[in-house]
């Protein structure tokens, strides 16, 4: 059954947050956010203490890369902390927002990389079959938002096939569809990827700093350091173009240049390559700990900077 001692299965997950809205039903409901190519209905939590916090909210995802199954183990963590813990910090920040919180972005993807085979346990792209020699596209190259400007591939067989056209995944369009119904109202988007240990800042587009850069970037380092004080784990912080490589077509590039919404930042959880994407089980816990430490000092820093 579902835990963080291990990882979960896409079942268990949705039968978890199922669990979930059925327990918390006055605050937590069972989200259908989109479709997979498989026809996998994408399903999310929505949390919600106060009819108030309706422009206040706040956007998570997490698995639109399959192999990366640290990621909706944090996510979920992260959820289950705002549903259930009594610390007044985390309860001000559960209660002060509504939530949409999107474990596995990418269910065909994250099914195909539980399968047995030890191939398939690497895989992180769609399940769409867009060529005869491989499969799927890469969800974070798909978005129509400076789509094909710079660290993506037209060819089907690499990892970071951008697709034929913008949103040509279901999953992306769909999803983004969904995005858009609140985009409006959105303070925060954050996606959460494995791993090398960075907390990214938009764009992956452009080395530019736009927007509000300068605040984003100081309050990450403090969410950094936040992170670094439980555990002594190293973050960098940046943004994507800069500390890791140009990538376009991401969905965090889509919904800050979109909405322009103030907080936007991508988690690349542990760790630096020792485990890589086959992070120990035995990390779950700590991983999420912390990451949680530092996801409570974003707000926090936010509010106190700006
Ligand atoms: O390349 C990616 O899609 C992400 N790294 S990963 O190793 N998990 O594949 C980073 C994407 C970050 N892009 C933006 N936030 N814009
Ligand atoms: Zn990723």
């Amino acid at each position: 059954s579902f835990g963080w001692e291990r990882y979960n299965t896409l079942e268990e997950i949705e039968v978890w947050m199922r669990t979930q809205a059925t327990l918390y039903s006055e605050n937590v409901t069972l989200i259908e956010g989109g479709a997979s190519y498989e026809g996998r209905t994408i399903y999310g939590l929505k949390i919600s203490y106060s009819p108030e916090n309706v422009n206040s909210s706040v956007f998570i995802e997490s698995n639109i890369h399959a192999r990366e199954w640290i990621t909706s183990a944090v996510v979920t963590y992260i959820t289950n902390e705002l549903l259930t813990s009594t610390n007044q910090t985390i309860r001000d920040l559960a209660e002060s927002h509504d939530w949409y919180i999107f474990p596995v972005f990418n269910p065909d993807g994250f099914e195909y990389s539980h399968t047995t085979l030890n191939e398939d346990r690497m895989w992180r792209k769609t399940r769409v079959p867009h060529s005869i020699l491989c499969t799927g596209a890469d969800p974070n190259r798909n978005w129509d938002y400076f789509w094909n400007h710079g660290g993506t591939s037209n060819s089907p067989c690499t990892e970071i096939y951008r697709g034929p056209t913008p949103f040509s995944e279901p999953s992306c369009r769909s999803m983004a569809d969904y995005i858009s119904t609140v985009g409006e109202t959105l303070v925060a988007y954050i996606s959460f990827h494995s791993f090398s240990q960075m907390l990214l800042i938009p764009y992956g587009y452009t080395p530019d700093h736009l927007d509000n850069y300068d605040l984003i970037y100081e309050v990450g380092l403090r969410s950094a350091e936040a992170l670094a004080q439980r555990y002594g784990t190293q973050y960098r912080v940046g943004t994507v173009y800069e500390i890791i490589y140009p990538a376009s077509g991401s969905s965090a590039d889509w919904v800050k240049g979109v909405f322009q919404t103030p907080i936007v930042y991508t988690y690349e959880l542990r760790d630096l390559g020792q485990y890589g994407f086959l992070l120990p089980p035995e990390q779950i816990i700590p991983t999420a700990e912390e990451s949680l430490d530092s996801f409570i000092t974003i707000f926090q820093q936010y509010y106190n900077l700006s």
